[in-house]
Formats: structure tokens, C-alpha cells, sequence
């Protein structure tokens, strides 16, 4: 199977690093095409990058279909673009926040996230109510980081994040963490190894469940309102857009 890992924000390096952490889980037979937006955010970092990634998001899923994906995952924690993604096609398509906290909930009755920035911290929050996984999580954390220092092994980044976790074991009262972005793909067995309690990385939990539905023939239902968007007209830098609709 052919599994098409978006990275919505543009940085090649966290692509790549992504691409390879999917790959690197993956089961025998499984091959992960990383690919990133040519247009939008270096990272996502508020409501207005997430907003401009979701398009690049679509565009990806677009052209993954071209190609015949099996299964997307969409590597941000954000999972920008998510319900409008399935809605363009029939395969799964997983988020990288929805599948941790599924995971998170099946090896914990109680867990914490530790993100990159508080004020994305809300973004989490919002997905936790949306997607009915609130009452789970103790509390979101942030090691107040910006997201593209994840991609300088030179500075405190990983140092910030296992503290923030080691202070999650120890006053939250939970029983797992969930890593708070994409950009942490490659982390979770050496912070899992420095803090004593399960890791849920996002983007190596939604490669397994993506393989799973696959494997299952379960794809995004296509009654409902994930049904293919009806045909209209678009306008302006969207005019490519008008023949979308079935
Ligand atoms: C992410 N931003 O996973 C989010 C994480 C965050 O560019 N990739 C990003 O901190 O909200």
C-alpha cells in the first residue's frame, strides 16, 4: 500500500524527518510518499497558519489521488484541513492529533500533551472537545518552543521538551503523553527512554491505523457529509477548482 504523509507547513527538513519516521514503523509492503505544500507557513503556529495550510493540505490530497494513494496522514497537530480532506476522497485519512489521543486512550485512562507553543496549546484543546477525547486529558503543556527549532539538533528544544514531560508524570497524574507535533516525529522512543511512561507520537500512530483500515477495506464513507463535494464554480486563484466536484 501507498500511504501519502502531508506535511502541511513548507519546511523540507521536517518532511523528510517525517517521512522517515512513517517509513521507519512501517509494515513490510508499505511504501510512505512525504510530501509538503509548495505555498503556505514555514510552521503552524496560530488559527491564521493553520487556516493558509489547510488549502496546501487539500492540494496534496489532489494530487495524491492522481497517484492512487491508499491512505493519507495529515503530520500536523493542528489536523488542518481534516474533515475537508476526507470529503475529496475515499481512502482514510488520519490526523496526526486524532490518531494520538485514540492511541493515548488505549494504553491510559488519563493522559497529558506536551506541544510546542502555548498559545497553540488551545488548538489541541479545541481538537480534544471536538473530538470528544477531553475529559482523557489532563492538561496540555507547552515547552515554549517555536516549532522550526525542532529542526536544529544544536539548541535546548529536545532539553525543554523532557522536562516539560518529566513534569507531566510527575504532578499531572496520568499514565501516558502524547507528543504535541509533527515535528517530533523522530523523539518518542528517546524521550519514552529519559521519562519512564509511554510515548504517543502522532504521525507513528496514524501510520498504524492508516495500515489498519486499509487492511480492513475501510475507507472514508462517501454517504453523508464526507460525500465529494458538489460541483460549483470557483473564482480567482481557485478557478482550477470548478471541475473538482462529482
Ligand atoms: C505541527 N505546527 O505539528 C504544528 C505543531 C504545533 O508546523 N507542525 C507545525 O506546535 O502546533
Amino acid at each position: 500500500m501507498q500511504i501519502r504523509v502531508i506535511n502541511p507547513n513548507t519546511t523540507a527538513s521536517m518532511t523528510k524527518k517525517i517521512g522517515e519516521a512513517a517509513q521507519h514503523i512501517a509494515a513490510p509492503g508499505t511504501r510512505v510518499v512525504a510530501t509538503n505544500p509548495r505555498s503556505g507557513p514555514a510552521s503552524i503556529e496560530s488559527h491564521f497558519d493553520e487556516a493558509i495550510s489547510a488549502v496546501g493540505v487539500l492540494e496534496e490530497v489532489r494530487a495524491g489521488e492522481l497517484e492512487q494513494a491508499d491512505a493519507y496522514i495529515i503530520a500536523c497537530f493542528g489536523d488542518p484541513g481534516l474533515l475537508a480532506a476526507r470529503e475529496l476522497t475515499r481512502a482514510p485519512v488520519i490526523g496526526i492529533a486524532e490518531a494520538a489521543f485514540h492511541m493515548a486512550t488505549l494504553i491510559s485512562t488519563r493522559f497529558s500533551i506536551v506541544t510546542t507553543l502555548g498559545r497553540t496549546g488551545i488548538i489541541a484543546e479545541h481538537l480534544l472537545q471536538s473530538y470528544g477525547f477531553a475529559h482523557h486529558c489532563r492538561r496540555v503543556r507547552a515547552a515554549e518552543i517555536p516549532v522550526l527549532d525542532l529542526e536544529d539538533k544544536g539548541n535546548a528544544a529536545l532539553d525543554r521538551i523532557i522536562e516539560e514531560c518529566l513534569r507531566a508524570r510527575d504532578q499531572d497524574n496520568i499514565g501516558a503523553i502524547v507528543l504535541g507535533c509533527g515535528g517530533m516525529a523522530d523523539l518518542r522512543e528517546q524521550i519514552s527512554r529519559e521519562v519512564g511512561l509511554p510515548i504517543v507520537e502522532g504521525v507513528t500512530a496514524a501510520m498504524k491505523l492508516a495500515e489498519s483500515l486499509v487492511s480492513l477495506g475501510l475507507g472514508t464513507s462517501k454517504h453523508g457529509d464526507l460525500a465529494f463535494p458538489r460541483p460549483k464554480a470557483f473564482s480567482g486563484q481557485f478557478e482550477h477548482l470548478s471541475q473538482l466536484g462529482r
